[in-house]
């Protein structure tokens, strides 16, 4: 996969070069290029971005570096081989992004970020740019970063671990919380490892029972717990086909019940926080 990321903080993208995308890197699997964008500006001050029409705070990003960025960039990929560009702008804006995105961006051979600073890039960018290629505009959650480039290495983070030969073993992210099929899509509950007692503080009983039926059910539980606590609405976009018995028992306990639809909502009466 090539990736090519135009910023106006190209050390900001050194992590790229550790641990799993470094090695990617290392191994010839991720061919990622960081270009800096003032590199295509002509003026005295390397202006990258000006004041918005209909006024307000803020600054935007002009149009004609990042389209001379873009345009040498496209350029530069396809001469070395690549195609199927897609590009991938960071913005607060974006639609989530979420593992199944991520997915379907591990499907493509090139993908381009676009980091924007300040109150974003000048919308006639995107516009033009969709017209040759998908454009997808994501936000990483519900919280405002001074820029793009941290959401860019989330993003080339979640898609490395994904492609093939990348994490060592391929059943590795087969149970992933909000991988496609995963414990229809519960997080995943607690880990232990060596020494069976630290500090007093022994693991679970069942972990050393040898019994891998009682061990699936309590991580099942334990993954019910935690998801009932933490993301509630995970639960409740479930599709109740998934629950088995137990499951039912354990929401029940834990104040779910199911609705005439069959999905599960939580009694807000008697349930503990
Ligand atoms: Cl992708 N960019 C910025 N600036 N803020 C964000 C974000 C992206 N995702 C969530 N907040």
């Amino acid at each position: 996969m090539r990736l090519d990321v135009v910023t106006i903080f190209p050390e900001y993208l050194e992590p790229l070069n550790v641990s799993l995308v470094g090695k990617a890197r290392a191994r010839g699997q991720l061919d990622v290029h960081v270009h800096d964008l003032r590199d295509w500006t002509y003026d005295r001050h390397n202006t990258v971005d000006d004041t918005p029409y209909g006024g307000g705070p803020g600054m935007v990003m002009k149009t004609d570096p990042w389209g001379d960025a873009l345009d040498q960039t496209l350029a530069d990929g396809y001469e070395g081989g690549a195609h199927g560009p897609v590009l991938v702008v960071p913005t607060p804006s974006g639609r989530p992004f979420t593992q199944e995105l991520a997915v379907e961006l591990s499907e493509r051979p090139w993908l381009i970020f676009t980091p924007a600073r300040y109150e974003g890039i000048d919308r006639r960018v995107m516009d033009e740019y969709a017209t040759r290629m998908p454009v997808y505009e994501v936000s990483i959650g519900d919280y405002v970063l001074a820029g793009g480039e941290a959401a860019v290495l989330v993003v080339t983070e979640a898609v490395a671990r994904l492609l093939p030969g990348v994490l060592g073993n391929a059943e590795s992210h087969r149970d992933d919380s909000f991988a496609p099929g995963a414990m229809a899509n519960l997080l995943e509950g607690p880990v232990y490892t060596k020494p069976p007692e630290w500090r007093g503080r022994g693991i679970p009983d069942v972990l050393l029972s040898g019994h891998h039926g009682k061990i699936a059910r309590w991580r099942r539980d334990e993954a019910f717990r935690r998801t009932a606590a933490h993301r509630p609405d995970l639960i409740e976009r479930c599709d109740p086909a998934a629950f088995d018995k137990k499951d039912r028992e354990i929401l029940s306990m834990m104040g779910w019940a199911p609705e005439p639809g069959g999905r599960f909502w939580r009694r807000l009466d008697d349930v503990e926080e």
